[in-house]
C-alpha cells in the first residue's frame, strides 16, 4: 500500500477523551472513529488489524476441530423467556420491538441461539461431541462503556458452544478451549494467564478467565509469578487426546493464579514471597462449562446407546476480539506510539523514502516496494512529499514492527536503513539483504 493512496487519518494531537493508552494510540493512528458512546467506526487501520486477529482465531478454533457458522445479531426474545434469560440479563441487553410488535434483542452472546440450533438437528449420542463457534458483533448497553474498544457496547467477540455427551466429554472440551486459547493469545504475542473466576450471568460451575498483565486493566488479579514462565511454544498439540488436553490445563492452573472474585487469601499467603504477585489485569477470554443449565430449560437432549434421552452438557468460552487490540497496545508501546507483535502487524515493515521526487531514490523505494510484495509480505510505502521527521513519527505512531528507510546518502554506498521499532536499532545493509532479513523474520522456515 502506498501511504499517498491509503486512508490514514492520523491526529496530530492527544484526544482529550482517552484516559489510557491504548485508547489514545488508536484513536490518534486513525485506528477507530467513535460514533456514539461505545461504539466505533473500524477505520481501515484498525478494521486490517481487526481481521487479522479474526483470522489467527479462526485458525486455531479450526485446529482445535471446532466448527465456524454465524449466527444474526439480532434475535427472538422469546427463546431467552424459555431459558429465563430475558428479564435476568437486565439492563444490559438492549431490547427492541419490531414493526409486527414483536420484542427483539440485539445478541449480547448466544447459548439460547445455539441451543435452539441443537434442538432442532441434533438428537443422537453419534452426533456428539460437537462444537460450533461464530466471530460476530455483540451488544452490551454497559453502563459505563470507555477505554475506547476496551469496554466498548458494540464489540467482536468469538463464542463457541460444546455439546457433549457427559461431564466428562464436556470437560475434555473445557480442557481444549484452554488450550486453543493459549496458543491463540501467543500468537498474537501476548501473555494471557487463565484464572479461576465467577461465571456472572452466564452461570455454570466451571469457568476461566484470560487475562492480560496491564496497569490499567479493569481485574484485579493475583498470581504466582511462576505461571509466566510457561509457554506453549510450537509444541506438538493433539486436540483429541484427552490426556494431553488435561496435562496442559493442569499445567497452567496449578500456579495460583485468580481474580479477585475468587481470590483466597490464606492459601495466596502460602506463596513464596519473591513469586507472590498481585496487579491489574484485561480480560481478553472467558471459557465456561455450565453441564446441563441450557439444555434443561429448552430441551436440548439426545438419545444415548441405550435409548435413554438426556439432556447435553454445554460449555461456551468467549475471546474479546476487539478487545483484544486494546489490550495487545496496552502491553506493546512506548512514547512515540504502538509496536505491534509480528503476528498481528497490519502491514509487516514501512519503508519510508527520505527524498520523494529524487529519481534514484524513488527507483530504490519502487523496487524494494515491489520486491516485499514478490516475498508475499504487505509493505506500507510513505511515498508522501513530507519532511522525514514527520515520516519517522507517523511510523512510530502507527507501530510497524520494521522500517526500511532509503536516502540518497545511504544509496551512495549502496546501503539501505533497516530499523527495528521495538529496539529502536538500525542497521545498514544492501537492499538484497534487508528482503533477506524480512523474509526471514515473517517465514522463518524459507
Ligand atoms: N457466552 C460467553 C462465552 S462465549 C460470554 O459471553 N462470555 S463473556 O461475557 O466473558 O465475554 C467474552 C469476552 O468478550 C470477554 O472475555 C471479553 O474479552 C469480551 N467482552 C465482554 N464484554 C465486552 C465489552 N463490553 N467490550 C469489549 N469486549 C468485551
Amino acid at each position: 500500500m502506498r501511504l499517498s493512496r491509503y486512508f490514514l487519518p492520523v491526529l496530530k494531537e492527544n484526544p482529550a477523551e482517552a484516559q489510557i493508552a491504548s485508547h489514545r494510540l488508536m484513536l490518534r493512528a486513525g485506528m477507530i472513529k467513535q460514533s456514539s458512546a461505545g461504539i466505533y467506526s473500524w477505520l481501515p487501520m484498525g478494521f486490517k488489524i481487526l481481521r487479522k486477529l479474526e483470522n489467527i482465531v479462526h485458525e486455531e478454533q479450526v485446529r482445535a476441530g471446532h466448527i465456524p457458522m454465524l449466527m444474526p445479531t439480532l434475535q427472538s426474545a422469546d427463546l431467552w423467556r424459555e431459558s429465563g434469560r430475558y428479564e435476568a440479563y437486565g439492563q444490559e441487553m438492549l431490547r427492541i420491538k419490531d414493526r409486527q410488535d414483536r420484542d427483539m434483542l440485539y445478541g449480547p452472546t448466544n447459548e439460547e441461539l445455539i441451543t435452539d440450533i441443537f434442538r432442532n438437528h441434533v438428537g443422537s449420542y453419534k452426533d456428539l461431541p460437537l462444537t460450533l463457534y461464530h466471530i460476530q458483533w455483540k451488544f452490551r448497553d454497559e453502563i459505563r462503556p470507555r477505554f475506547g474498544v476496551m469496554r466498548g457496547r458494540e464489540f467482536f467477540m468469538k463464542d463457541g458452544y460444546n455439546f457433549d455427551i457427559d461431564r466428562c466429554s464436556a470437560m475434555h472440551a473445557y480442557n481444549r478451549h484452554l488450550v486453543s486459547y493459549l496458543r491463540t493469545y501467543e500468537r498474537m504475542g501476548l501473555k494471557a494467564i487463565p484464572m479461576r473466576a465467577d461465571s456472572g450471568p452466564i452461570g455454570g460451575e466451571d469457568t476461566h478467565e484470560f487475562l492480560v498483565l496491564a496497569d490499567t486493566g479493569e481485574s484485579e488479579v493475583f498470581y504466582d509469578s511462576a505461571i509466566l514462565d510457561l509457554k506453549i511454544g510450537d509444541r506438538a498439540l493433539d486436540y483429541d487426546n484427552q490426556d494431553q488436553c488435561a496435562a496442559i490445563f493442569k499445567e497452567w492452573t496449578t500456579p495460583y493464579a485468580r481474580t479477585d472474585e475468587t481470590h483466597e487469601h490464606e492459601v495466596f499467603a502460602q506463596i513464596p514471597d519473591e513469586r507472590r504477585k498481585s496487579s491489574r489485569g484485561i480480560e481478553v477470554g472467558q471459557i465456561f462449562y455450565f453441564g446441563t443449565k441450557y439444555s434443561e430449560s429448552m430441551g436440548a437432549d439426545v438419545v444415548k446407546d441405550t435409548g435413554e434421552r438426556v439432556p447435553v452438557h454445554m460449555g461456551s468460552h468467549g475471546i474479546g476480539v476487539s478487545r483484544l487490540i486494546g489490550a495487545i497496545i496496552e502491553a506493546s508501546h512506548d512514547d512515540n506510539g504502538i509496536i505491534w507483535p509480528e503476528g498481528v502487524t497490519p502491514f509487516h515493515c514501512g519503508i519510508v523514502n527520505l527524498k520523494q521526487g529524487d529519481p534514484e531514490t524513488d527507483a530504490a523505494c519502487e523496487a524494494l516496494y515491489l520486491g516485499v510484495m514478490a516475498l508475499g509480505l504487505e509493505p506500507l510505502y510513505d511515498d508522501r512529499s513530507e519532511r522525514a521527521g514527520g515520516k519517522f513519527a507517523t511510523m512510530d505512531l502507527i507501530g510497524l514492527p520494521w522500517r526500511i528507510t532509503v536516502g540518497p546518502r545511504g544509496l551512495k554506498n549502496g546501503v539501505i536503513e533497516l530499523t527495528s521499532r521495538r529496539t529502536g536499532d538500525s542497521e545498514e545493509m544492501p537492499v538484497e539483504n534487508a528482503l533477506a532479513r524480512i523474509a526471514q523474520i515473517y517465514n522463518p522456515c524459507t
